[in-house]
């Protein structure tokens, strides 16, 4: 591609896949306020722009008590379907060619909405999408660890009848929330059932939590690929693990720095991990909530670690390595990105 090209263009332009992003986490504030409208629920803010303003956060549980609040919204399956859609749209217009979405149904089913709402309403847009314009997705039905491995059963027992009509989309399961105190042990069985199953397996580890819950995420749970993972650069013999095994972390420097995992992007770890041979993506997380798309944390990245174009085209080839895309069509974008890198 014509090197002055912006770089703006030039990140829309890489063939991209999203690989850690919560469904919930893209209510905008202007959909919360539309739903709690067309929905009769009443929000604890005035305006768009006081709950936008509410988005100050000290940790990631200052933010999940937020997200949750927000997601109470969501009543009906057109609700998930505008959520899903607008995702979508938002995606395509980055260059996104397939997400790998998560959707945590507890948050749902406990307000007493039903699971097939969640589940028809979130595919319905996808198969919608990918009719119109060829975006691909899958969906990670997660866990939220904050609640119990009995629940987490509960929801997978509730969620396997619906395979039959959502399994070409529903390939993996995937593990969130609140992570100090919740190590991965806690969900070893249910996650030994889902691999009996035949999910692919992914997980939040080494976000708030200590690099060894990464170690863990990997031999207790059997995830193939870690959500965050940043804490993994305080245990170097970790690291080089998981340059030996390319083992995908699924990195979203926005969410990071709001979330004060760390203090300035300038010093986010993950340009030492591309530079050492670690299988990095750049991901957008809750992107409603961190201030951008997976666009915007490209660009984010590429000016405060300097990242060279060459290196935001391994970052866009990364993200289809890492995917869960069948060989042919990992293949057929990685070439586009070689032809767009040159
Ligand atoms: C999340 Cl940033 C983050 N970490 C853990 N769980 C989450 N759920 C939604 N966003
Ligand atoms: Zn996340």
């Amino acid at each position: 591609m014509n090197p002055v090209v912006n770089l703006d263009d030039y990140i829309k332009a890489l063939p991209k896949t999203e690989l850690h992003v919560h469904i919930e986490g893209t209510l905008e504030p202007e959909l919360i306020f539309e739903l709690a409208q067309r929905n009769n629920v009443s929000l604890p803010y005035a305006s768009v722009q006081a709950l936008r303003e509410a988005y100050a956060f000290t940790n990631l549980q200052s933010f999940l008590d937020l997200y949750y609040a927000g997601a109470s919204v969501l009543i009906t399956e057109q609700d998930f379907y505008d959520m899903t859609m607008a995702y979508l749209q938002r995606a395509h217009a980055d260059g996104v060619c397939h997400a790998e979405i998560m959707f945590d149904p507890q948050t749902h089913t406990e307000r007493g909405i039903a699971i097939e709402t969640v589940f028809s309403g979130i595919a319905r847009a996808v198969r919608d999408m990918q009719a119109r314009t060829g975006l691909t997705s899958y969906l990670l039905m997660s866990f939220l660890r904050h609640l119990s491995e009995e629940a987490a059963f509960e929801t997978l027992n509730a969620a396997l009848p619906l395979r039959e009509a959502y399994g070409d989309i529903w390939v993996g399961i995937g593990l969130d929330s609140s992570e100090l105190g919740n190590p991965p042990e806690k969900f070893a069985r249910v996650f030994e059932r889902c691999r009996e199953l035949g999910f692919r397996l992914v997980a939040h580890a080494g976000e708030e939590g200590p690099a060894h819950y990464v170690r863990d995420a990997l031999d207790v749970l059997h995830a193939e690929r870690i959500d965050h993972g940043v804490r993994s650069a305080d245990d170097p013999a970790l690291v080089q693990r998981l340059i030996e095994e390319q083992i995908p972390l699924t990195v979203c420097p926005l969410s990071n720095l709001k979330l004060c995992v760390v203090d300035d992007l300038a010093k986010h770890n993950l340009a030492d991990f591309l530079r050492q041979g670690v299988l990095v993506t750049i991901n957008a997380d809750d992107p409603a909530y961190f201030g951008g798309y997976v666009a915007d944390n490209y660009l984010a990245v590429a000016k405060a670690l300097k990242l060279s174009r060459n290196e935001l085209a391994q970052l866009a080839d990364n993200s289809i390595i890492a995917s869960f895309l069948p060989i042919g069509r990992k293949a057929a974008l990685r070439a586009r990105v070689r032809a767009i890198a040159q």
